[in-house]
C-alpha cells in the first residue's frame, strides 16, 4: 500500500486557512482521493483539550518552554493515534497547521532556539515530515483585520503586531530556504486568484 500524502496549511491570522482548506479538501475529493481533515494543536480528544489549555487566556503567565512543551505533546498524540495510521492505510492528510507553525510562532514570534524546536521534532516525529506545506501570506495588519472581525480574541491572537511580524518573517524565511517543500501563496488577493493559485500548485502536486 502507498503512503497517502501529508499536506499542511499555515499562515498568520486572518490569512484565510480555514476557507482554503476546504477549498482543498474539496479539490481532492472531487479527484476520488480519500483525505482526513485533522488541525493543529489537536485532532484527537487529547490533543484538542492541549488545545483548550494553549489558547485559552489565563492571569498566570505562560512558560515559553511550557507552552513549546504542550504544542508538541499534542503533536505526539495526533500522530500516534490520527496521521500515522491514515497515511499509512493510503490516505491523504490535510492539517490546518503543524510543526512550521512551532517554528512560526514559538521560534519566530516567542524567541525560542531553532535547535530546541528541532530536537523536538526530531524526538516527536522521526523523519515524518509534509509533502507539501501551503504558507498563505499576507500583510499582518490586513490579516488581523480580517481575524479581529470573528469577534473575541484568544491568547494568541491578543499578540502585538510586532509578535506577528516576527511569525510571518519565520514563515517566509521556511518558505526560502526549501522552495520543493513549501509554497508560499500571495493571500492579500481576492479569493478566486488565491484559490486558481492552490489549483494549480495541487495539479503539479497530483502530476
Ligand atoms: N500555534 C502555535 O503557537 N504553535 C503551533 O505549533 C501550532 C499552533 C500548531 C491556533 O491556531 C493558534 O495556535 C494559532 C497559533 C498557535 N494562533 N492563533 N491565533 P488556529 O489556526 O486555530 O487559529 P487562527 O490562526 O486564528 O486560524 P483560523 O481561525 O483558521 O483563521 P484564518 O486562517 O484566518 O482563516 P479564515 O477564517 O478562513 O479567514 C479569515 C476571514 O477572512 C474570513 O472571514 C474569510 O472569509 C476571509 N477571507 C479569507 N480569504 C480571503 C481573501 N482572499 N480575501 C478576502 N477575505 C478573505
Amino acid at each position: 500500500m502507498q503512503r497517502g500524502k501529508f499536506l499542511t496549511i499555515e499562515g498568520t491570522e486572518g490569512v484565510g486557512k480555514s476557507t482554503n482548506l476546504t477549498f482543498v479538501r474539496d479539490w481532492l475529493v472531487a479527484r476520488g482521493i480519500e483525505v482526513i481533515v485533522t488541525r493543529e494543536p489537536g485532532g484527537t480528544p487529547l490533543a484538542e483539550e492541549v488545545r483548550s489549555l494553549l489558547l485559552s487566556k489565563r492571569d498566570e503567565p505562560v512558560d515559553e518552554t511550557a507552552e513549546l512543551l504542550l504544542v508538541f505533546a499534542a503533536r505526539a498524540q495526533h500522530l500516534t493515534q490520527l496521521i500515522k495510521p491514515a497515511l499509512a492505510r493510503g490516505a491523504w492528510v490535510l492539517s490546518d497547521r503543524f510543526t512550521d507553525a512551532t517554528y512560526a510562532y514559538q521560534g519566530g514570534g516567542r524567541g525560542l532556539s531553532k535547535a530546541t524546536i528541532n530536537q523536538l521534532e526530531q524526538l516527536v516525529q522521526g523523519d515524518l515530515r509534509p509533502d507539501l506545506t501551503l504558507i498563505l501570506d499576507i500583510d499582518v495588519e490586513l490579516g488581523l483585520n480580517r481575524a479581529r472581525q470573528r469577534g473575541e480574541l484568544d491568547r494568541f491572537e491578543s499578540e502585538t503586531i510586532g509578535f506577528f511580524e516576527r511569525v510571518r518573517a519565520a514563515y517566509r524565511q521556511r518558505a526560502e530556504s526549501s522552495p520543493l517543500r513549501y509554497a508560499l501563496v500571495d493571500a492579500g488577493k481576492t479569493l478566486p486568484e488565491v484559490q486558481a493559485e492552490i489549483d494549480s500548485l495541487l495539479s503539479k502536486l497530483l502530476a
